[in-house]
């Protein structure tokens, strides 16, 4: 997978992407990166990369001109990678279409800045994300959500500790409660069936968490959930007794 970002602002994606679990499948060239400046595509001896809106008003309006060179300079080198626009005005971005980004041969991210991109640009975008209802001051800060969230998903990536499909929002819950040492701390004991060496309790434990952890605080998610027969029955259970623990 190659991700290419085209951005104002290159030095944004510096130690986001040299840090932790990224920066090492970087080295190790599980995935591949380039951060192309949008500016080296704008004209001399200005450089200028935005504009007034058509219309007035405030702010300013990043132009096509350099957006169209510097996509086709990109394009010719990753021909067949996805172009993506980070923005409000998106589809939510969800678990789902990481896993389907995961599969594509290259993705572009174009990231917006000022108070938005002319919209003739959006005729050339694949698909338009947008990673939460609020505003930021550019699809930089998206762009880093989205390679997160694809690259670790790639093989290799995280190692082998858990597949893609294993971990919160594989199946559409959330996860369950984690525990480490010391068994005792704050006056809170961890759960007896975790220190009971019973693998089969301790995942029916995990499971019974992670329905009730959904229902009490992303019940909306349930409706979409991987729930087989067992998991409806529990439900049930919880949605009668919800502060009853655990037997
Ligand atoms: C993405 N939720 C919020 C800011 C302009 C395309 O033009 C612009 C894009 C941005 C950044 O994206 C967001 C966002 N998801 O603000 C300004």
């Amino acid at each position: 997978m190659k991700f290419d970002v085209l951005t104002l602002f290159p030095a944004f994606f510096e130690s986001p992407l040299q840090a932790g679990v990224l920066g090492k499948a970087l080295e190790k060239q599980l995935f591949h990166m380039a951060i192309h400046n949008l500016r080296g595509w704008a004209e001399a001896p200005h450089f200028v990369v935005d504009d007034a809106p058509y219309g007035g008003g405030g702010g300013m309006v990043m132009k096509p001109e350099p957006i169209r060179r510097a996509l086709d300079a990109i394009r010719r080198e990753a021909p067949r990678s996805r172009l993506l626009l980070m923005t409000p005005q998106g589809r939510a971005f969800r678990q789902r279409d990481a896993v389907g980004l995961s599969r594509e041969e290259g993705l572009i991210l174009l990231c917006g800045r000022y108070e938005g991109i002319d919209e003739r640009v959006r005729a050339w975008v694949d698909d338009e994300y947008s990673i939460g209802d609020y505003v930021l001051t550019g699809g930089e800060y998206a762009a880093l959500v989205i390679i997160d969230a694809v690259a670790r998903l790639l093989p290799g990536v995280l190692g082998n500790e858990l597949s893609a499909g294993e971990d919160s929002f594989g199946d559409g819950l959330l996860e369950y409660p984690h525990y480490t040492r010391p068994a005792e701390f704050d006056g809170i004991r961890v759960p007896e069936v975790l220190q009971s060496g019973n693998h089969a309790e301790i995942a029916r434990w995990r499971r019974r968490e992670r329905l009730r952890r959904t229902l009490e605080r992303r019940p909306e998610l349930l409706d979409e959930a991987a729930l087989s027969t067992g998991d409806r029955r529990l439900l049930a259970e919880l949605r009668n007794r919800p502060e009853e623990k655990k037997e």
